[in-house]
């Protein structure tokens, strides 16, 4: 008799436990959801990257073209691969077209086709700076084809500018886009003016 009349106690109160439990399991639930949403950090893609604006260069993989990317800050500071790092702007590689997208690891031949150079802006500058590509050597007749890309990194990441260039023949020197960034960084006017660069000397025979 003991026995029938514990469960018939459990009984009594298990539906109002269930609820409990349910509601309590369903509202755990949406707060590990909502904090996997709040927290920037688990947000897909997310770059930690210290600067603040990224402009890059693609060409197609597989090329052995060498396309080269100039940047020149307010105060008058270029990179390039002639130099890496200048003021707050800081180019990561000289890519060289297939020339150097070869590696050996452990005796293997290992190849990584993308073609691409990054400059980034580690810190604002107000004023117009010049980004230029150059084509430094042509691997056929054809002309290439480039995308330059701006990126704003604060906030968060946006692409505040983007220009598909054809670079017709070796040794063109073609300026992409000026911004001018005020002094919070933001983008006050952009134009596509020609300004010169590179230090080479203009061939006299055009
Ligand atoms: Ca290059």
């Amino acid at each position: 008799m003991s026995r029938r009349r514990q469960r018939r106690q459990y009984r009594s109160t298990d539906p109002f436990i269930d609820l409990l439990f349910n509601a309590l399991l369903g509202f755990t639930f949406l707060f590990l959801v909502s904090v996997m949403f709040m927290n920037p950090d688990a947000r897909k893609g997310r770059i930690n990257l210290k600067a603040e604006y990224i402009i890059s260069v693609t060409w197609a993989d597989y090329l052995s073209d060498d396309i080269d990317l100039w940047v020149q800050d307010p105060i008058g500071d270029t990179v390039s691969y002639l130099r890496k790092d200048a003021g707050w702007l800081h180019l990561d590689r000289d890519d060289r077209g297939e020339v150097n997208d070869t590696i050996i690891i452990d005796g293997k031949e290992v190849v990584y086709p993308i073609n691409q150079e990054v400059v980034t802006i580690r810190g604002i500058i107000p004023g117009e700076y010049t980004v230029n590509l150059y084509y430094y050597a042509a691997a056929d007749p054809l002309p290439v084809q480039a995308l330059v890309k701006v990126e704003k990194v604060n906030p968060t990441l946006q692409t505040v500018y983007v220009r598909k260039v054809a670079l017709p023949q070796q040794d063109d020197e073609q300026t992409v886009v000026r911004f001018t960034l005020d002094n919070t960084g933001a983008i006050e006017a952009i134009n596509q003016l020609p300004k010169r660069l590179t230090p080479y000397a203009l061939d006299a025979g055009g």
